[in-house]
């Protein structure tokens, strides 16, 4: 009896109704999920997160300061939060008026602004999530320095309907950047599978990690005595007593300097540097990896636990580095790790620090990068060891300022799983990619060319995004799916199957809860029988026996995303 339903239900599905046009042999496409084109739209949103526990709902930042909910159960497409009910909005604190001119972001190029969000592991439990966000110019800092980026705790009273309570804000952090630059400010955090908060730091920018507030001999990112260019790695469960009562205000969100914040605990595991030649003393226990310019997005693989980065070049190399799992007894191989910045940019030597720099890129001590891309041909043409270029035509991959991603997990999309994708700020392109078991680099990535520089419209209503260059993130749902953020035109697209027998944005867990049981064919035939909408199974106009027959094809096949 059910095996027939299913075959029916197959049989529908495979004739075609949905009309996908996705990439050529791909069996998916990138459908837009939000679009500049809708009334109220994202304004240079730069990342997408879940938190963990929460299968309903993603969550946009913007730079400018808001954090919008996706709200993925709605049919016949996800809904984006209104602008003026935003989960949370930094944006007046993030830029107080008496701060003139403002600073933070009006444009696509200003690197500063909301750029990290990360959700507490226990999140179900403790509400608790992290914003990392760089204030405008402030005075009372240290010579050199006129601004920080803050890592601020803020806590969601309710899980089931989360809006975040703003006046629960707890500073954690203040790092001071360089005056006279805006670029180069790190942001992306994540926790590790180990408890702990693990964000990108900047090297402080300028160019070259060189002028006004960088170490003139060797730059930040080599000075294991600042936390600038680094890796950090904190425990926010573990707080001083001194540092508990230090509340995040809209007084001094952005307009007061006070380094000695120290709302956070250093894990005992953290490597013990030493200070390098010319370094700043003391060598920071906060840092889990050096030497990085500009790791701008870098994630944790789901799966294993390994540690990828979209290390951001200076002129002419885009890195891909990786780091294996951090098992609690690997420390020696893997914690304290050095990636070169400034010595090298990618694999070519950019700064010999007046001869103190190793030779070559892979000289003991220093963790070459798994694979590099050029921005120019004239460049790519030098034709460096660990080069990208495209499986199978051997075209030289280029860019500008690489978007690091995700190892995806997803069930969605088999034909992707265990690939890491990654594309770049000024490419049309994804790439995916897996390390190469005998070389231990990275595989010639196959280039998803027009994946979604023309992406395609699979479902109705929606139109596809005209134009998608400018892919600032990627992001992950609860389930592993995965999304890019496109920062303007503002756009959100979701990696979806357009296999045969697939429906996008259709997930057989219809009460969310992150596993498939007989209890979400129970609650989805109480829906459909209600009329409600929710059980649309298909998205199409309206309930027909049809969704049943669907929703049981998508329930038996057994993925969830
Ligand atoms: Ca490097
Ligand atoms: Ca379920
Ligand atoms: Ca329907």
């Amino acid at each position: 009896m059910r095996r027939d339903v299913i075959d029916c239900a197959a049989a529908v599905a495979m004739s075609g109704v949905l009309g996908l046009a996705g990439v050529a042999g791909a069996q998916w496409a990138l459908q837009p999920i939000s679009t500049s084109s809708d009334p109220d739209p994202l304004v240079r949103p730069v990342g997408l997160v879940y938190a963990p526990g929460d299968y309903k709902r993603v969550f946009v930042w913007e730079k400018g300061g808001k954090i919008r909910i996706i709200d993925l159960t709605t049919n016949p497409m996800p809904t984006l939060q209104a602008s003026n009910a935003a989960f949370l909005d930094l944006f007046s604190p993030m830029r107080p008026a008496a701060l003139s001119p403002p600073q933070t972001p009006t444009n696509n190029s200003d690197e500063r602004g909301l750029l990290g969000l990360a959700f507490h592991p226990q999140y179900q439990t403790n509400g608790k999530f992290y914003v990392y966000y760089s204030s405008t110019t402030i005075s009372g800092m240290p010579s050199g320095f006129n601004y920080s980026q803050n890592i601020v705790e803020f806590t969601v009273p309710s899980r089931q309907n989360p809006v975040a309570n703003i006046s629960s804000g707890r500073i954690v952090m203040r790092l001071q950047h360089p005056s006279g630059t805006g670029n180069h400010n790190g942001g992306c955090m994540a926790f590790g599978p180990d408890g702990f908060l693990y964000a990108a730091v900047g090297d402080g920018g300028n160019f070259g990690d060189q002028g006004t507030g960088h170490n003139t001999a060797i730059g930040n990112a080599l000075d294991t005595g600042t936390l600038l260019g680094k890796l950090i790695r904190i425990d926010v469960n573990s707080i001083g007593p001194a540092a508990q009562g230090v509340l995040w205000t809209s007084t001094n969100a952005a307009s007061t300097y006070d380094d000695s914040i120290v709302a956070y605990a250093v894990p005992s595991d953290n490597p013990t540097l030493s200070v390098v030649a010319n370094g700043t003393s003391p060598a920071r226990r906060e840092i889990w990896a050096y030497g990085l310019r500009n790791t701008w997005r870098w994630s944790f693989d789901r799966g294993t636990g390994d540690m990828w980065f979209g290390e951001v070049g200076q002129d002419l190399w885009e890195e891909i580095d990786y780091q294996p799992a951090y098992t609690g007894t690997n420390g020696a191989a893997v914690a304290g790790r050095n990636y070169g910045w400034r010595c090298f940019e990618g694999t070519v030597s950019y700064n010999t620090n007046s001869g103190a720099c190793p030779a070559a890129y892979n000289s003991a001590g220093l963790t070459p990068p798994l694979g590099v891309y050029a921005h120019t041909t004239a460049a790519a043409n030098t034709n460096p060891p660990r080069k990208l270029t495209v499986s199978g035509t051997g075209a030289n991959i280029l860019g500008c300022s690489t978007t690091g991603g995700y190892v995806y997990r997803g069930c969605r999309i088999p034909s992707l799983a265990g690939q890491y994708l990654f594309t770049d700020y000024c490419a049309t392109t994804l790439y995916s990619t897996t390390i190469n078991t005998g070389t231990g680099l990275l595989n010639q990535p196959v280039s998803w060319s027009g994946a979604f520089g023309g992406s395609t419209a699979v479902t109705p209503n929606v139109p596809a995004a005209a134009t998608n260059t400018g892919c600032v993130s990627f992001g992950e749902d609860a389930y592993g799916e995965m999304y890019m953020v496109i920062q303007a035109p503002a756009n959100i697209l979701k990696l979806v199957s357009t296999a045969a027998g697939t429906i996008p944005l259709a997930n057989p867990d219809f009460n969310r809860d992150g596993t498939l049981a007989v209890q979400d064919i129970f609650d989805f035939l109480n829906a459909w029988f209600g009329g409600l909408t929710t059980s649309n199974y298909n998205r199409s106009a309206g309930l027909e026996v049809q969704d049943i027959f669907d929703f049981l094809n998508g329930w038996f096949g057994g993925c969830i995303g």
